[in-house]
């Protein structure tokens, strides 16, 4: 290591202050143990909780176990993934449409009665304006809506109302609208807009459609979170650059005590969409708040804030003041009372403004960088600290008269973590009912907390047991680049599919049988229908011709747990991996003659290597006539 490292590095661990909140624990033996034992699952037991973490630039989700830590899959979402064949065969490709990557930065579980089902788990991008969802029962991603219409920088986003109903979104980014339009920046406070979105999802099928928009300010919406509770019905959400600064926001966007945040009625959203008062723009109902009274309110709260989460009784509201060595506190009870007392400090562009003294409950001292909020349902919250590093424990009001005087009292405990918390996750945190016990820390910085594999240092995350009164951070693992939030599920309250049943199985190209499977040609459409199975391919070879469109379709019909086969084809870019009972599909254009074998990718037995055949391309008005004949020489499987 170069010595300029080494003093970057030291630059770095006192710039980010991390001895501010105490000595790491665990470093005696009899400690060491006992955090060894809490996050210990031995070889052939199994976790307790998923974490679903999502993967930031990387475009995915990954699944790891509470209390081990491993990571246990990955989700392809917004990026191919060969090892599943996601964008590879024809319907992931489709559902990718022109973006191989997506910036993923929110799961959210759906749930009924604010409470996870255990049906769907939706994720943002905020690069490409998309939602997505994943289907719980076989852990894949099954539909991708977007790029949302009038929709910039997906991130405030994808936040879940009490029963699925809508996912929320608000927009980072403000642009002329509708998109297309173009108007100079320097015209920023005029020409931009921003957006809060309700995606409406089927409470059957889980299938997301854009139900309306509500037209906002230029502000920068940053991070949100649904009521639940006294608060059913609303959602919040913070903002950045409320001073609407176009150029050099770091210091531009930064000179105002307080951000206006925002607080939406989705249900007043709704009904005035119902009651005609909508305007539409690019096919979508938008509402003008300041025409329709009641849907938006702002209030300020200090300073670029972050996070803004709602606690398990939906009555405590919580921003972190990211600029401001605070979280602030919002009693929803209190914003009711001054929406309905009009007790206003003024207007932005025709929206209320609600007056701060009237509805905060108090500004507590957690330290540095608060960003994001986590409750245990047992009265106490979670706060993680960018600059502190370290997570903080501290209490929700009520607070007694003494704590109000002096809140540093509600603060009730710090733990180090390592380096530069972003999010953090509490068990269940989310819903009315948090399952609590386990916190796990997302951290954005990690320099030097694993083996040295070059200048990319990788990220990390730190399990911490928040069942006693102190915090204990027992374990830390590595982490697939860029953690964001996450959500944690109870493993016991889903049974995800083990086989796709045959019966279930719709595709109109599944082969079950020999006599099914087989290639046949209409004109230069050359179409073969494959049958999987340990371990051979029927048939095994295809026959076709330069200038030839081949579609293939491949059925694994197998019906036992875990037995899955590949297909690849050399030289052709080509991959699929099909689940027991499950039938997929690539078209490509053949441009090249030759013998191309193709091969099961993934293992499937002890005679998996032999698992191949032949894609014959001939030169045009060449070889067998139809394919046809390619079925007949495949009878070389037996
Ligand atoms: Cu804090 Cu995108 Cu949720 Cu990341 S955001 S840390
Ligand atoms: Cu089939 Cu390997």
């Amino acid at each position: 290591m170069k010595p300029t490292i080494i003093l970057n590095a030291i630059a770095l661990a006192a710039a980010l202050g991390l001895t501010s909140c105490g000595k790491q624990t665990g470093t005696s033996q009899a400690e060491r143990t006992a955090n060894a034992l809490a996050s210990y699952v031995a070889p052939g037991e199994k976790d307790e909780y998923y974490l679903f973490y999502s993967g930031g630039h990387s475009g995915q989700v990954y699944v790891a176990g509470i209390p081990s830590l491993r990571h246990i899959s990955t989700i392809p979402v917004f990026a191919p993934y060969p090892a599943t064949s996601y964008g590879f065969d024809e319907e992931s490709r489709k559902m990718l449409g022109d973006f191989t990557w997506g910036d993923v930065h929110h799961p959210a579980l759906s749930q009924t009665n604010s409470k996870y089902d255990g049906r769907w788990l939706f994720v943002n991008d905020n690069a490409n304006n998309r939602i997505a969802r994943i289907d719980l029962r076989d852990f894949k991603t099954h539909q991708i809506l977007g790029p949302i219409p009038n929709s910039i920088g997906n991130h405030g986003s994808s936040f879940i109302t009490e029963n699925s109903e809508y996912i929320l979104c608000a927009t980072r980014f403000s642009v002329p609208l509708p998109k297309g339009r173009v108007a100079d920046p320097k015209d920023y406070e005029k020409e931009f807009n921003g957006m809060v979105s309700g995606i409406k999802v089927d409470p059957k099928t889980g299938e997301m459609k854009v139900g309306w928009q509500i037209l906002t300010p230029p502000f920068d919406w940053d991070l949100g979170s649904t009521g639940k509770g006294p608060s059913s019905g609303w959602a919040f959400w913070t903002s950045y650059n409320t001073e609407m600064a176009h150029d050099t926001l770091e210091v531009n966007s930064t000179q105002k005590d307080r951000d206006l945040c925002a607080i939406v009625n989705w249900r007043a959203a709704e009904k005035a969409v119902a009651d005609g008062k909508a305007q539409t723009m690019d096919g979508v109902p938008i509402i003008d708040p300041a025409k329709v009274p009641g849907v938006l309110y702002f209030v300020p709260i200090g300073k670029s804030p972050h996070g803004m989460d709602v606690d398990p009784t939906g009555k405590w509201v919580v921003a972190g003041g990211k600029l401001q060595p605070a979280t602030t506190v919002l009693n929803f009870e209190k914003v009711q009372v001054a929406i309905n007392n009009k007790t206003f400090e003024g207007d932005f562009r025709g929206i209320p403004i609600l007056k701060y003294e009237a509805v905060v409950e108090g500004e507590v001292p957690v330290g540095l960088g608060p960003l994001h909020t986590q409750y245990d349902g047992k009265g106490n919250a979670y706060t993680s600290m960018f600059i502190d590093s370290c997570i903080v424990k501290w209490k929700l009001p009520p607070w007694t008269d003494e704590e109000k005087k002096d809140l540093t009292k509600v603060v009730l405990d710090k733990v180090p973590a390592h380096f530069s918390t972003g999010h953090l996750v509490v068990a269940g945190s989310d819903t009315a009912q948090p399952y609590g016990k386990w916190c796990v820390a997302m951290n954005k910085l990690s320099a030097g907390r694993h083996i040295n594999v070059g200048p990319a240092q990788p990220e990390s995350s730190q399990l911490i047991d928040i069942s006693g009164d102190k915090m204990k951070m027992v374990a830390e693992a590595y982490t697939e680049p860029e953690p964001h939030f996450a959500q944690i599920l109870k493993v016991s309250e889903i049974q995800p599919a083990e086989v796709y049943p045959k019966d279930e199985n719709k595709d109109p190209n599944a082969v079950w049988e020999k006599a099914q499977s087989g290639v046949t040609r209409n004109g230069n459409q050359v179409e073969a229908k494959l049958m999987a199975i340990r371990s051979r391919y029927n048939p095994d070879r295809i026959d076709a011709q330069v200038g030839d469109e081949l579609t293939v379709h491949v059925t694994n019909v197998e019906q036992t747990r875990d037995m899955i086969h590949g297909f690849g084809l050399i030289e052709h870019n080509i991959n699929m991996v099909m689940d027991p009972g499950e039938t997929k599909t690539f078209r490509i254009k053949l441009t090249k003659p030759g013998v191309f074998p193709f091969y099961c990718t993934n293992f499937c037995s002890a005679l998996h290597q032999e698992m191949q055949g032949y894609l014959v391309v001939w030169e045009p008005g060449k070889g067998p006539a139809t394919g046809a004949a390619g079925t007949s020489s495949a009878g070389g499987s037996k």
